[in-house]
């Protein structure tokens, strides 16, 4: 926690549902603030960035949007995406603008597996499941280096260049920060993804400088799978898994698998940190803008409730995390959840629930 118990934090919405997410998990940051008597409290100051935004200014910030965002102590991110700016517009012009200028390189990506959600995986004790995923989210395949030419050339002939960037330590400090989290678990494991035997350079790199760091960590059980093999493995031995490490474009991919096999990608929240605290780190839900369910009402807020909560762990407060972490897992088990987990509420009365769970719970949690 900070001296003065008073954190800052820019809510940036952006595209489709993250507008009707992101005012829940503030909810649920606010009712924690109001029950700690005046511990700590929360100031949110909201940017309407985002794919309007940019139909009204050419751009999906303002030009000193980042200026603007340094003075904070988080970034609350929805989703980014929307059918009248090219996607890579928009992603580049917003959600990588923060996460590469801020150098927020690691992105921390949970997949919880909540009693009472029907998964997709054919396994018997499905609550054992637990794992982190975690993504290198400075470099890879996100480089943003290459271009295109030859269009003079004429139809069918045009070239386009997209180069992968790994740096010796960009590869470090991503898998020793895995190395870190194994380290506070119960089963102390990491599984490399690569692709080395394809990506004969940058990914030959990532597996030389996993097998040197992991020499540090001889209490740390490891091992490398090239990513298609380990995408089976999620489905057919999810049980050998716990924490996961690889590249941008892998660990983007694995997540969104994990947490579908999980029950839904909607519950799935995410971490992007600057862990060296020279800029502020970003707090998402994995999910996007979802323009199929956007303005209904019905989007599953947990996904932006859970990432709120790793920005209370950030934050040092961590009795608030655990206390709303088991509000979720309660109101989830008792079948109060939006229609992809299968229940009928929506997205007002999910977070409702988890609110009259934190009441319920938190005079335990005083006493315990
Ligand atoms: N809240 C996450 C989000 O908006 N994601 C949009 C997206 O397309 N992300 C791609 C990526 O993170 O690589």
């Amino acid at each position: 926690m900070n001296e003065s118990g008073k954190y800052t934090i820019a809510n940036i919405p952006g595209d489709g549902i993250g507008n009707e997410v992101i005012p829940q998990g503030q909810r649920v940051l606010e009712y924690l603030a109001e029950l700690s008597e005046g511990k700590f409290e929360f100031e949110f100051t909201s940017f309407p960035w985002g794919s309007d935004y940019y139909a009204e200014h050419g751009l999906m910030m303002a030009e000193d949007g980042l200026e603007q965002l340094k003075a904070f102590d988080a970034i609350y991110f929805g989703a980014v995406g929307w059918e009248n700016v090219p996607d890579h517009v928009s992603l580049w012009g917003l959600r990588l603008a923060i996460t590469q200028n801020f150098d927020q390189w690691a992105n921390i990506r949970p997949v919880h597996f909540y009693s009472g959600v029907k998964s997709a995986l054919n396994y018997h004790d499905l609550e054992s499941l637990d794992w982190v995923l975690i993504r290198e989210n400075s470099e890879g395949e996100y480089s943003g280096f290459g271009g295109r030419n030859f269009t003079g050339r004429g139809p069918g002939k045009e070239i386009a260049v997209q180069s992968s960037v790994f740096t010796e330590e960009g590869c470090e400090r991503i898998i020793r920060h895995a190395f870190e989290v194994a380290r506070t678990r119960t089963r102390k494991k990491v599984t490399s993804a690569t692709k080395s035997n394809a990506q004969q350079y940058g990914m030959v790199l990532w597996d030389e400088v996993f097998d040197r760091v992991s020499k540090e960590y001889p209490d740390v059980e490891t091992e490398r799978w090239l990513v298609d093999a380990l995408a089976a493995r999620f489905v057919q031995r999810p049980d050998t898994l716990e924490v996961v490490v690889g590249s941008n474009l892998i660990i983007d991919i694995l997540s969104d698998l994990g947490s579908a096999l999980a029950g839904s990608l909607g519950i799935a929240a995410s971490a992007n940190l600057n862990p060296e605290g020279r800029f502020p780190s970003m707090f998402e839900p994995v999910h996007g803008s979802a323009p199929d369910i956007a303005g209904k009402g019905v989007s599953n807020p947990i996904g932006a409730i859970s990432s709120a909560v790793l920005m209370l762990e950030h934050f040092g407060l961590t009795e608030e995390a655990a206390l709303a972490h088991r509000a979720i897992e309660q109101a989830v088990s008792d079948g109060n959840v939006t229609a992809d987990l299968g229940g009928t509420l929506d997205t007002t009365q999910v977070t409702d629930a988890i609110l009259a769970n934190i009441a319920a719970l938190q005079p335990a949690l005083a006493k315990a």
